[in-house]
């Protein structure tokens, strides 16, 4: 689903849903796209928290955007009749941004399919782009990212100088007190990654995380046949500052996962459509694990 494809769906399921389904701009891109939030409300009860989700912060991450959508779809279509998606959204308001680097998206579509960074300019260099996941304030720009701006985890020139890391910043911070689980989904490799990846140091948490991301990958298991591994980013793949999780984690919350979806290698960022559903379907069984685990713990 392309660019405008993704705006048409938004578009659509907004106005299709106007009881439960809002929209939000949070920001716009580098390129001036708009970054559009979906806000799922299934019901009115009051003081309800709410959980985050981001895709396609890689521009080249294909899969990761669709699972957004497949998370709204599912959500839509299923609650009052799946169990689980029902408890979740009436204790949780849920935000989903589809497509949180849509220049670098459009790229991979036009020009190059393995863009990563965003497309901004520097000035200083011939080099396109920024390693939004690297642009956040976490230990930023120590080991892991760089500054050379033709790095592919360039880390751009100061912490949220990319406006689409901004845009999330700041909404979360002036909703910071609402949201309770934040969730940032890429591909590829398998796994369920919390913080830290800007330290190996352990969070303060770090077994609650521990607990919820294995029963996560216990039920991708049990129900899917198939294995992701789990741990703190830093431990678990590499040490990589600057990365929204962190970022999340240390404004205060608690409960803040990376995803990394299918495969895991096989054919890499080419996830293959018929891929898609399952690829879809198991990450959307961990993501439910864990929101119910948080909307249990809080
Ligand atoms: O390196 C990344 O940003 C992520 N892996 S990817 O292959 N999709 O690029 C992992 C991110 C883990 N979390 C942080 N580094 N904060
Ligand atoms: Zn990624």
């Amino acid at each position: 689903t392309h660019e405008y494809a993704i705006y048409d769906w938004i578009n659509r399921t907004t106005h299709d849903n106007p009881d439960t389904v809002k929209l939000i701009l949070v920001g716009s891109s580098y390129e001036k796209r708009p970054l559009y939030a979906l806000k799922l409300s299934l019901n009115n009860r009051p003081n309800k928290k709410a959980m985050w989700i981001d895709c396609g912060i890689h521009a080249r991450e294909w899969v990761a955007p669709a699972f957004c959508l497949w998370f709204v779809h599912h959500s839509l279509s299923f609650y009052k009749v799946n169990k689980d998606i029902t408890h979740i959204l009436d204790n949780l308001d849920v935000y989903v941004l589809p497509v949180l680097n849509p220049d670098g998206y459009k790229y991979t579509w036009t020009k190059n399919r393995m863009w990563r960074k965003n497309r901004s300019q520097n000035n200083a260099n011939n080099c396109i782009g920024v390693d939004l996941n690297r642009n956040f304030d976490a230990n930023w720009c120590t080991e892991g990212a760089s500054h050379d701006p033709c790095s592919e985890i360039y880390c751009g020139s100061f912490p949220e100088s990319e406006p689409e890391s901004q845009a999330v910043a700041d909404f979360l911070r002036s909703n910071k007190d609402l949201v309770q689980l934040y969730l940032s989904i890429h591909s590829y490799s398998q796994m369920l990654l919390f913080p830290y990846s800007c330290t190996l140091e352990e969070a303060e948490n770090h077994s609650d995380l521990l607990e919820m991301a294995q029963e996560a990958a216990q039920a991708i298991r049990r129900y899917y046949r198939n294995t992701y591994s789990y741990g703190p980013g830093g431990k678990t793949i590499y040490l990589a500052p600057g990365g929204s999780d962190d970022w999340a984690y240390n404004l205060g919350i608690k409960y803040s996962f990376t995803f990394e979806l299918q495969d895991r290698g096989r054919y890499g960022f080419l996830l293959p459509t018929s891929h898609i559903s399952r690829a879809c379907n198991e990450a959307l069984i961990a993501v439910k694990i864990i929101a119910l685990k948080v909307i249990e713990k809080t």
